[in-house]
């Protein structure tokens, strides 16, 4: 398997930083600002922006989490539907701008089920996306309010996303069969 770097450690803590600008310009402030991080890294990175606006804006916004994977355990069957385990979510989301926020956008099946446990919760006055990699191939109307880096892919391709809390690096990869 051929590998291309898609993004190295600057990469990742650029994109982020724009991010966490774009977040806080496009929502006027922090005021009423949750973030929630999707599964594993998505989690990871909801915090790294919450860090990243705390140093700005001096203020620290809420980071909530969902779990959600696929049903089944084979990542390349596309059919299976993604699933909420669990959430932790403590602060209210009704009436405040929630960003969602996960490391890959590929079908966009993901983010639904994330809009769905969501709105179970309670009712958010806005929902924005956030995505460090959008990755295309999109099989729903969901499209990100942010991005860090758009990869047109094929659809065998994987974009591999290390993260330092995990994988001990920062590093997009992208995987070729
Ligand atoms: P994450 O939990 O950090 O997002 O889905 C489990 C993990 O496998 C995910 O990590 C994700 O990054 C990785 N992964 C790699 N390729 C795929 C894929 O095609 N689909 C899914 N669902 N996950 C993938
Ligand atoms: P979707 O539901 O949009 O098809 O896929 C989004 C979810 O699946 C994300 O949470 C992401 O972790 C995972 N995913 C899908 N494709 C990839 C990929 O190529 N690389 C990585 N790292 N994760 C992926
Ligand atoms: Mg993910």
């Amino acid at each position: 398997v051929a590998k291309t770097v898609l993004m190295d450690e600057q990469g990742v803590r650029r994109a982020l930083t724009r991010i966490a600008h774009e977040i806080v310009e496009k929502n006027k402030g922090t005021e009423d600002l949750v973030l929630v991080g999707i599964k594993t890294r998505g989690i990871h990175l909801a915090k790294r922006l919450a860090e990243r606006i705390e140093q700005f804006e001096g203020v620290r916004l809420p980071v909530g989490s969902l779990d959600i994977t696929l049903y089944r355990d084979d990542l390349k069957l596309r059919s299976e539907q993604p699933v909420v385990h669990g959430s932790e979510i403590d602060c209210e989301i009704s009436d405040r701008h929630v960003v969602l926020v996960d490391d890959v956008l590929f079908t966009g099946r993901t983010v639904r089920a994330a809009l769905d446990a969501l709105i179970d919760i309670g009712r958010p006055r806005q929902i924005q996306l956030a995505v460090l990699v959008d990755r295309g191939h999109r099989e729903l109307p969901i499209r990100p309010d942010y991005v860090g880096k758009n990869v047109p892919t094929s659809r065998g391709e994987v974009v591999a996303v290390h993260l330092q809390e995990t994988d001990e690096d920062d590093r997009v990869i992208i995987l070729e069969d």
